[in-house]
């Protein structure tokens, strides 16, 4: 079909960037559709419709006069959100159960980790030391999960399951079986309060760049089992101000923290997080993308937008996320 193609772009890095793998699950989920990769195939421009990209070069998608549909390649839209040249056409990021689960696994695995002392069990088995630590139940604390989204409630759910008492914090007020929920400016306080273990899934808008800070980390619950509380960030970099979190691993501030994300990524040889204590380093890669799920979602959100139907997961520009 000619005059109605998907353009990919890509900025490739990483096992699960690579553009030619992208472009052959695309073909086979688009199988009538040509389907084009930038920046090194060619296209006539007025024959594009759809993008499916992921942090693509600024600019480039205003190149195409016929867009209708941008796909983001991910659940979060902050690259996009930062070209002021994007298109007015709806943008549709991802929500599928694929990608949604493994962040579950993430968050679980990660808040178990810190609840169950395992940096310190480590820590003493290349020690060669014997040394039973205090084991408390996982209801004796509160983890506090900011961002309600699609991500957020998943992990909430399974934390809930594994007896952990669960705090929430959303921009609007909302009300879910087994989660003490907060909202907005007024309830970031109250919420903090509560949490001895911090997870972070907000999206990275203007009102949450750097949200992540020393202040914030103050007000966090002292008076668990746990101690000093724990921040795990699997957002966006630009959440947390890294000196922060830095400065409050060293003076106990914070107890431990586990980062997937960073303001620079990959995360630079000389940054000092590498040598902090008790914190977990990831390489953004708490929840990858795959693409035949990923693919197969797009083609039929193409389906129902070419039947008349509305788009899903759409993203609201004005908010950011
Ligand atoms: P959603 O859009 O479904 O949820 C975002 C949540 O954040 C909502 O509950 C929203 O509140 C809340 N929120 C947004 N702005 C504010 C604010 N100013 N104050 C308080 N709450 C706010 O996103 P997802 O759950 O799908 O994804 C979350 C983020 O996870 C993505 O944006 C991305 O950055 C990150 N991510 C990271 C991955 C990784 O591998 N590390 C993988 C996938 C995603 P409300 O519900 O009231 O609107
Ligand atoms: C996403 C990501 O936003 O992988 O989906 O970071």
């Amino acid at each position: 079909m000619t005059g109605n193609a998907l353009v990919l772009a890509i900025k490739s890095g990483g096992h699960n960037w690579s553009p030619a793998r992208w472009k052959q699950r695309f073909s086979t989920a688009c199988h009538n559709r040509k389907v084009v990769v930038l920046p090194d195939e060619t296209c006539p421009p007025d024959e594009v419709s759809y993008a499916a990209v992921w942090k693509p070069a600024p600019g480039i998608l205003g190149t195409f006069p016929n867009l209708r549909v941008i796909f983001n390649l991910g659940a979060g839209v902050d690259a996009l959100m930062a070209d002021p040249t994007l298109p007015r056409v709806p943008v549709v990021r991802v929500v599928v159960d694929d990608l949604t689960a493994r962040m579950t696994e993430y968050v679980v695995l990660h808040v178990l980790l810190h609840h169950r002392r395992q940096l310190q069990l480590l820590k003493d088995q290349r020690d060669r030391l014997w040394q039973p630590q205090h084991q408390w139940a996982a209801g004796a604390l509160t983890v506090g999960i900011m961002g309600l989204g699609n991500l957020g409630r998943d992990a909430a759910q399974v934390l809930k399951r594994l007896g952990f008492r669960i705090a929430g914090w959303g921009a609007t007020p909302k009300s879910i079986d087994g989660i003490t929920c907060f909202a907005g400016s007024d309830g970031l306080g109250p919420f903090l309060r509560k949490t001895n273990i911090l997870v972070c899934l907000l999206p990275l808008t203007s009102d949450t760049r750097h949200i992540l800070n020393r202040s914030l980390f103050a007000q966090l619950d002292r008076t668990s089992p746990l101690g000093a509380p724990v921040l795990i960030n699997a957002g966006r970099g630009g959440l947390q101000v890294e000196a922060d979190v830095l400065s409050c691993l060293e003076d106990g501030t914070l107890g431990a923290a586990t980062l997937d994300v960073f303001e620079t990524e990959p995360l630079p040889a000389q940054s000092p997080l590498w040598s902090a204590p008790n914190l977990v380093i990831t390489p953004h890669n708490a929840a990858d993308t795959d693409p035949d799920a990923i693919s197969a979602y797009i083609a039929a959100q193409i389906d129902r937008f070419e039947a008349g139907e509305p788009l899903q997961n759409l993203v609201d520009v004005t908010r950011g996320y």
